[in-house]
């Protein structure tokens, strides 16, 4: 056997061939609803982006010279967590991209449809740096905010220098950058806050008294919130310079329930005549690890901060294929968007693998958090709400109809 032999250069050129045609066939697939809905969201059958969606121009040198088995070069693990906005009358994402050496990165994509379709920019996020680089960054929150700028608020990790003999010991802080056009990125100082860690920090769209108001997640650990926890709140004067000197947890952790271990905001709110709309993850432990649900909430119009409605139990949870992937049995999302009509577009990631899209309208939502009942926290209580349904449906008419 000769280990050195060299491909012809006819294979490197047939396997281009079919490797375009095969992301041709996978970029231009027309998404479908999947099924019936349960009248709260609708689910598509395809997710909306892979690893798979990359394109070749990053993966593959496409130079059959110096790549003659057209090799990829510089692999893609997964494509999930994503920021979004409605700009311009397109559906944006801002992606996280994992190459295959585990470490994230921003690309930006944009559809038409925000259902299938959606084309990278050129090149992924050149994300500038501050004097402490990062060394990971992920789960970017859009928000266009009533200054006038859009800000991508992520996660930025660092080791922790203060454990260096355990070297999966991390820092987890809330990066911040700007952005007029989506394409230039201004990167300001990141957060401080009194936590020692924090993740899925969001900026809330308006000013509240004068002040930026931004939902936290401080926490104790890495991967654990610690006894604190919960969603938290605080104003900052200037996101050039941020800094939360009071926050407080507005959406604490509870027992038994789907936010039993922690949770997490998850993109920014969505205003409407009703409340602001919340959109979170909650995390519970069992047997087969930790489990990642979707769950929402409003807030009082005139104070972010005030919880006025909570429906019961998940809004999303994995489902089917959703089920598997790096970190199985997760959902989660920073990012949502909502047409002029009033459709929003819920960019929900599943087990840190692939990004899905589940559509409803502003309408379905508010209806869905007005009148799904509160958790009674209780088994025998569940079992009172559901007699009192049953019961109402007894002496409905239309429910009675043959
Ligand atoms: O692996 C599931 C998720 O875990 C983290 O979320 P949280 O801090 O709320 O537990 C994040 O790393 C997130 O990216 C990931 O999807």
């Amino acid at each position: 056997m000769n280990a050195l032999r060299t491909a012809p250069h006819e294979l490197a050129i047939d396997r281009l061939n079919r490797l375009r045609d095969a992301h041709t066939r996978l970029t231009s697939q027309k998404n479908s609803e999947a099924g019936l809905s349960n009248g709260i969201f609708q689910r598509w059958s395809d997710p909306v982006v892979t690893s798979g969606h990359i394109p070749l121009n990053w993966r593959y040198d496409l130079d059959p010279a110096s790549n003659p088995w057209m090799m990829e070069r510089l692999g893609i693990n997964a494509v999930f967590n994503a920021g979004a906005l409605y700009h311009n009358g397109k559906h944006v994402l801002a992606l996280r991209v994992e190459g295959a050496d585990r470490k994230s990165f921003f690309a930006l994509a944009q559809s038409d449809t925000g259902v299938d379709g959606f084309e990278f920019f050129e090149t992924p996020v050149r994300l500038p740096q501050t004097d402490d680089p990062d060394t990971n960054v992920y789960d970017m929150r859009l928000t266009a905010h009533e200054d006038g700028w859009i800000y991508g608020l992520f996660c930025t990790e660092r080791k922790d220098t203060v454990r260096m003999e355990d070297t999966s010991a991390a820092i987890a802080q809330c990066g911040i950058v700007r952005t007029r056009n989506l394409k230039d990125w201004e990167r300001l100082p990141d957060l401080r806050t009194q936590s020692g860690q924090q993740r899925n920090v969001v900026l809330h769209p308006e000013f509240v008294a004068g002040k930026y108001g931004l939902y936290t997640r401080p926490q104790d650990g890495f991967i654990t919130v610690g006894g604190g926890g919960g969603i938290g709140w605080g104003l900052c004067e200037d996101m050039a310079d941020a800094v939360i000197d009071d926050e407080s947890i507005v959406d604490p952790k509870i027992y038994h329930t789907i936010k039993e271990l922690k949770n997490g905001q998850g993109p920014a709110p969505l205003k409407t005549p009703a409340g602001w709309l919340h959109l979170a993850h909650g995390v519970r432990n069992t047997a087969a690890g930790l489990r990642y649900v979707l769950y929402m909430f409003v807030t009082d119009l005139n104070a972010p901060w005030n919880i006025t409605h909570r429906p019961g139990g998940h809004l999303i949870a994995p489902e089917g294929p959703e089920r598997t992937g790096d970190v199985s049995n997760v959902v989660f999302c920073n990012g949502w968007t909502v047409a002029p009509d009033g459709d929003v577009f819920i960019y929900y990631a599943s087990s840190d693998t692939r990004l899905h899209v589940a559509t409803t309208s502003v309408a379905q939502l508010v209806d869905y958090c007005l009148n799904t009942p509160e958790d009674p926290l209780t088994s025998r209580a569940c079992v009172e709400q559901r007699i009192a349904l049953i019961e109402a449906n007894r002496h409905s008419t239309t429910a009675n109809r043959p």
